[in-house]
């Protein structure tokens, strides 16, 4: 499940973009995170637990119908809740909320949000719109849906090396494990880059069970982005994250300028890039920066698809992702259905990927919840 097909790619494309334009119900039930989405279709609005999903979907559909190349998937994947939206409509006198999410840059460059969604609950329930999906089942005062929409548009494609191994392994599996949550004014993204494994350096030395690699955003209120606007402050990425060889980095001001952001392959939108080195995965802004890394011969890192002619395809967004919720309130915490059986989002166990063993990597826990951006 590591290298997508182009078919793939398009039922992904048709997923990414209902899930991440307020599909997050219709979109992720079928990528794969059906637990947390299905129980936020279940409403906890009291009456409107229906319009709640209602209101999710029709969102999809509206910005699914913006999204060039995905019509098709996603009008299928709308149009089963068809009947529920319509169910909504009859409960009140406002019109539904219709939810409209997209990404772009700021003028000073920086990548946003752009959403007509509030973020805190208190502000998305004074919606003038029957039902607005305002559900918050991971308690943290933000509103579940704009938590799952930050988190699909913002967490960051993976541009890998053309020596990647995950590539030659028909059993390997890639997915996002995310959590989002306030931090004073500001919002937190947090993105476990799961890997089933680390391929080790220098033919095969160190390699484990589970890869647990990561990136977090520190996002600030953007005004112009419509009510539940956000852009990103700084940005981190982690490299061999706790170790002596720690590489991981922090880019905010004009470090920002550092980070790589291009055409979404399926919305066409900006999103941000990343770049995992062969095997290891450890993660970097820019191929220059993995590769200035340096490191005793035969351990250097090396990032990129250099010398192909098809390097789209070693772009990877995994259809497998899902909103962790918080460690009081999880929504996902059995990471089964993204591809990981026996691993939990919130134990301390360390993360075996699926694969189970020892000497695995870091807890999933740990990478959604230590803040890289605090102290
Ligand atoms: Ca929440
Ligand atoms: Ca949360
Ligand atoms: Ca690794």
């Amino acid at each position: 499940m590591m290298r997508l097909s182009r078919a793939e790619m398009l039922l992904l494309l048709g997923l990414a973009a209902a899930a991440g334009c307020g599909g997050a119900t219709a979109g992720s039930a079928s990528a794969g995170t059906g637990a947390p989405t299905g129980s936020s279709g279940g409403g906890s609005e009291g009456s409107s637990g229906e319009s709640t999903s209602g209101g999710g979907s029709e969102g999809s559909e509206s910005t699914s119908g913006e999204s060039e190349g995905t019509r098709g998937e996603s009008e299928g994947t709308s149009g089963e809740s068809e009947g529920t939206s319509g169910e909504s409509e009859s409960s009140g006198g406002a019109a539904p909320f219709v939810l409209e999410v997209h990404t772009g840059l700021r003028e000073d460059g920086r990548l946003a949000l752009f959403c007509n969604l509030p973020m805190r609950v208190e502000d998305c329930l004074a919606l003038a719109a029957s039902a607005p999906p305002c559900e918050d089942l991971d308690l943290d005062g933000l509103v579940d849906l704009w938590e799952d929409v930050a988190l699909e548009r913002l967490r960051p494609l993976r541009r890998m090396d053309e020596e990647e191994a995950l590539f030659q392994d028909p059993e390997a599996v890639v997915a996002d494990v995310g959590r989002v949550a306030a931090a004073g004014e500001r919002f937190r993204v947090f993105v476990m880059l799961g890997y089933s494994k680390d391929y080790g350096s220098c033919g095969g030395f160190t390699s484990h069970n589970g890869d647990s690699e990561r990136v977090a955003l520190d996002l600030e209120v953007f005004q112009g982005g419509g009510a539940g606007g956000v852009a990103v402050r700084a940005a981190y990425t982690a490299a061999h994250e706790g170790t002596v060889s720690d590489k991981g980095a922090i880019y905010s001001g004009a470090g920002l300028k550092e980070l790589v952001i291009d055409a979404d392959p399926w919305t066409r939108e900006p999103r941000w890039v990343v770049f995992p080195s062969a095997d290891k995965h450890a993660t970097y802004a820019s191929v220059a920066i993995c590769e200035a890394v340096s490191w005793l011969p035969c351990f250097d890192e090396d990032c990129g698809p250099d010398g192909v002619n098809d390097p789209e395809s070693y772009d990877l967004l995994p259809e497998l992702w899902g909103n962790a919720g918080e460690l009081a309130a999880p929504r996902i915490s059995d990471l089964a259905e993204l591809g990981f059986p026996g691993d939990d989002a919130w134990t301390d166990a360390d993360f075996c990927g699926g694969l189970g063993g020892t000497g695995c990597s870091s807890p999933v826990r740990a990478k959604l919840l230590v803040d890289p951006f605090e102290g």
